[in-house]
């Protein structure tokens, strides 16, 4: 007899964050979890899941994955957007969990099979002086990572992006409305060549480095930055220029040789045609949640792959560990994947997530079980209720808000 989707729920939950997950069950008993994850806008996914799409799905054969993601994306009318296709890729994901565990395989073997042996990684380190930057960058190397994100504070501003003075480092806050930082491009822009030229010295040659500029530079700001940091040889510098302004990578590629990664923010392979097609950047960011699931990442990467472009998935906290999990499994089978971000998880997260996946001497594995591979504890997630939280909002110091 042929399987279907007997039941579809959605939880909500808030072990040190919030997280959107999808429970889909099988006929047979089989459960998939996937993760609809939209930091600081997350119950609109969750109702977009359980008051609209959900109750389509009961009664259909769950291992019709592509019809059932073409369905939900072309079916709606109302194409795209970050609620929509974080909503397909949490049901994207969990029908690849149950497909895998019900043909008692990992999912990268679903996918084609592993391509490479491990999955290169990045982390984050941030730290407002150079000396405390420099002492976050050496710890995150000493646990074995490879490639760190690095992020410092500017003079001048009290607040900046990706830094926290004393707490541990996280975008989103809990309250009742989001955080103000002030942003100066003129006073970053006078830091950063020298802040991330004393990083490399302090280093070596050999340790990647990232850098995120958080979509906060116009056109010419961004080719100024990239070229500037030429010396510093970055494995990419990201999010240079709002994302949805593609054709303007044209004049920071004009000037600068220094790789570029952007797409974060993108939610569909048409919002990354022109950079794609005119190779504007090195690395595309899609996330494997955000961007409608592993069907759809895979067809962005393909895409990616006609013009060499190579993939580095967002995946920071709000990126919960089955996404993370989905992005390894897509990163092992798929030859263009480039590194997958890995910020890390507050400590409560694996009361509820108990990933399968490993990190060994810099790299991912997502390891051996059946579908995705992580154990999701319902009743633990119910022990944490959500609590509306935000990521900040930038305002220049005019008062005027800026991107972000
Ligand atoms: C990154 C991102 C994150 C985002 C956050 C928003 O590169 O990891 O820029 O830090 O700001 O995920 O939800
Ligand atoms: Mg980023």
């Amino acid at each position: 007899m042929t399987e279907t989707i007997s039941a579809f729920d959605v939880l909500v939950t808030s072990p040190g964050r919030n997280y959107v997950i999808v429970k889909i069950t099988s006929s047979s008993g089989l459960v998939g979890w996937g993760d609809a994850t939209l930091n600081g806008r997350e119950l609109a996914v969750a109702s977009y899941l359980r008051d609209h799409i959900g109750p389509t799905l009961v009664g259909r054969n769950p291992g019709n994955i592509e019809d059932i993601w073409q369905y939900l994306y072309r079916g709606a009318y109302w194409r795209r957007g970050p609620v929509t296709m974080a909503a397909i890729g949490g049901i994207d994901l969990a029908l690849w969990d149950l497909l895998g565990k019900t043909l008692e395989v990992p999912v990268y073997r679903l996918l084609g099979g592993a391509v490479r042996s491990r999955v290169l990684t990045y982390t984050h380190a941030s730290g407002w002086s150079q000396a405390e930057l420099e002492d976050a960058v050496d710890a995150r190397r000493a646990e074995g990572f490879r490639a760190v994100r690095a992020q410092f504070g500017v003079p001048g501003l009290d607040m900046v992006y990706g830094i926290t003075r004393d707490a541990e480092y996280e975008p989103a806050s809990r309250g009742s409305r989001p955080a103000e930082e002030t942003w100066d491009a003129g006073a970053y822009l006078r830091h950063a060549p020298e802040v991330l030229m004393g990083l490399r010295e302090h280093v070596g040659p050999e340790l990647h480095l990232l850098h995120d500029a958080h979509h906060r530079l116009n056109a010419t700001q961004a080719a100024r930055l990239a070229k500037e940091l030429e010396p510093v040889d970055l494995f990419w510098l990201e999010d240079l220029i709002p994302a949805e302004n593609q054709e303007l990578l044209r004049r920071v590629r004009e000037h600068s040789t220094t790789p570029l990664a952007i797409g974060e923010v993108f939610t569909t392979i048409w919002d990354c045609r022109t950079i794609l097609s005119e190779r504007l950047v090195d690395y595309i960011r899609t996330a494997v949640g955000h961007a409608g699931g592993i069907s759809h990442l895979r067809k962005i990467l393909h895409y990616a792959e006609v013009h060499q472009v190579d993939g580095g998935p967002h995946g920071p906290s709000d990126v919960s560990p089955l996404s993370m999990a989905a992005s390894i499994h897509v990163g092992l089978s798929t030859h263009n994947f480039g590194i997958q971000e890995l910020m890390g998880y507050p400590k409560l997260t694996t009361e509820v997530f108990q990933p399968g996946y490993t990190f060994t001497d810099g790299y991912l594995h997502p390891g051996e079980a059946s579908g995705l591979g992580v154990h999701v504890d319902e009743e633990a997630a119910a022990a944490f209720p959500y609590e509306r939280a935000y990521l900040p909002v930038a305002r220049t110091r005019d008062g005027a808000i800026t991107d972000w």
